[in-house]
């Protein structure tokens, strides 16, 4: 099976995760500075020196068929309390030198406005629960559509909107570490919406060139066992994660059956969320005006009936079988499946990405086109100056890939192809030990290794192959 000769080939990264230099610049604060800090187990600091080192990994990108990166603007290295007056101007020069550079090596830059990386003083104010920051993103993003004007061609609002709000209130491994409030889960969802909605609308109106689009995690969610008594639990939970993001995004109104699942879910924890004429009509303006939907995409879920207490264990050390995932009125992730995953306990699981597109083009017939924005084997690197063997890895993207060109062949516009990540980064609640890249880094010297899959990306890049995990 080979890859369209136009499918993008590129790798992704995030600010906070590779920069470092946290305080470097007159950036200002995140919460998660303090958060890891208080912590205690690691923190974002040098990262993989990104700030210093963006001319070598692109260099690198360059040599290896990256043919694109995703790079996410620190909302708080260009306005420090993320609503100045003025920007701040060495913020917004390392950006215009590292898109510069960007291009310079033929590397196609998309940029991300927000990866999980509010400045603090909004923050701390309540995030996106206060319309405060709505109103400050779509100002941020303003000024970025207009500085980087001649730099940038392809924009992103947001990265995964449902892991922002579930990490923050729900699962409570993102600062403010609140659990189990669906409230503010759902509430957070449907007000970052609105800021997309805005931000989308603003880019639009001012006739700026290129593309822009969001990045929603979409896992796929199956009723466990495929019994019939699990499928009202798979579709709460998808509709808690997915389809409420994907109604916002694509109808511009939530449908009368995600409602009523909404208000199922909600009811069941004591939960309510305001939706108000204003906010419904600015999500209405901007349905169409996506150019694309990024899918972040890992793994799918198999779902069970649930009616116990809110229960969740996040596996953030890669203690394999030590994930707990149940959700009072929605339902428990199973895991006895005869299906693999990594040590993390994310299941392995290309047809749920291939069933995912397939399943958006046919419920949002108004999407545009498709990237895979993320995907990527977590996976403990064994570092050697040879050659690391990360085989798993590359097996891995090869099956994922070949998801993606089952969806294009059922007629989906899946236009590309992002890998979590270029090279190694920090990961927000699992550290240095959950590697990605196709791109080891030495975390104490910061020099960079190509792994075994970086050679087999450059291959695939020019033969289009996807048969084989060996290289040449
Ligand atoms: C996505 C995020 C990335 C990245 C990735 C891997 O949710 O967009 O920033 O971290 O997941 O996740 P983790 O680092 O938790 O393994």
């Amino acid at each position: 099976m080979n890859l369209p000769k136009e499918f993008l080939l590129g790798g992704a990264t995030a600010a906070y995760q590779a920069e470092g230099a946290t305080a470097v610049g007159g950036k200002g604060k995140v919460a998660w500075d303090d958060y890891l800090e208080k912590q205690g187990r690691f923190k974002a600091d040098p990262a993989s020196d990104f700030y210093n080192k963006y001319p070598i990994d692109l260099k690198l990108s360059h040599e290896f068929g990256v043919d694109a990166i995703r790079i996410s603007i620190a909302w708080s290295r260009i306005f420090p309390n993320g609503d100045d007056a003025e920007a701040n101007p060495a913020g917004v020069q390392f950006y215009h030198d590292l898109f510069k550079e960007a291009r310079a090596q033929g590397v196609e830059p998309y940029v991300t406005l927000h990866h999980f990386d509010t400045p603090d003083a909004l923050h701390s104010q309540g995030d996106f629960l206060n319309q405060h920051t709505i109103d400050s993103f779509v100002k941020y993003a303003a000024f970025c559509f207009e500085e980087y004007k001649d730099e940038v061609s392809y924009w992103i609002t947001f990265n995964e909107i449902w892991p922002v709000t579930s990490g923050q209130y729900l699962v409570g491994k993102f600062p403010p570490a609140i659990t189990y409030d669906f409230s503010k889960t759902l509430q957070g969802q449907h007000n970052m919406m609105v800021a997309h909605a805005k931000a989308i609308k603003l880019f639009k109106d001012n006739q700026y060139e290129g593309e822009i689009g969001i990045i929603h995690s979409l896992e796929t969610k199956y009723p466990y066992e495929g019994k019939k008594e699990n499928e009202h639990a798979a579709f709460l939970y998808d509709v808690l994660a997915n389809k409420f993001l994907l109604d916002a995004t694509y109808k511009g109104y939530y449908t009368e059956e995600v409602m009523d699942a909404v208000n199922e879910i909600l009811l069941a924890n004591n939960g309510e969320i305001h939706i108000t004429e204003e906010d419904l009509a600015h999500l209405d303006a901007a349905k169409d005006l996506n150019d694309f939907l990024g899918i972040n995409y890992y793994q799918s879920n198999f779902v069970k009936a649930y009616d116990g207490d809110n229960d969740i264990h996040h596996n953030g050390t890669g203690e394999k079988g030590t994930s707990v995932f149940a959700l009072h009125g929605v339902g428990e992730q199973m895991f006895d499946m005869d299906i693999p995953r990594n040590d993390w306990d994310w299941l392995i699981y290309p047809d749920g990405l291939r069933d995912q597109m397939i399943r958006v083009a046919k419920e949002y017939p108004n999407y545009k086109k498709i990237y895979v924005t993320e995907n990527g084997m977590g996976y403990k690197d064994d570092f050697n100056t040879e050659l690391i063997d990360d085989t798993p890895r590359i097996d891995y993207i090869r099956k994922h890939l070949i998801a993606c060109k089952e969806a294009i062949d059922a007629g989906v516009n899946v236009a590309g192809y992002f890998v979590w990540s270029l090279m190694d980064v920090f990961s927000w609640s699992n550290g240095y030990n959950k590697r990605y890249g196709l791109f080891y880094v030495d975390f104490d010297t910061q020099e960079r290794y190509p792994k075994k899959s970086a050679y087999w990306w450059k291959q695939l890049n020019e033969n289009r192959d996807l048969s084989s995990n060996d290289i040449g």
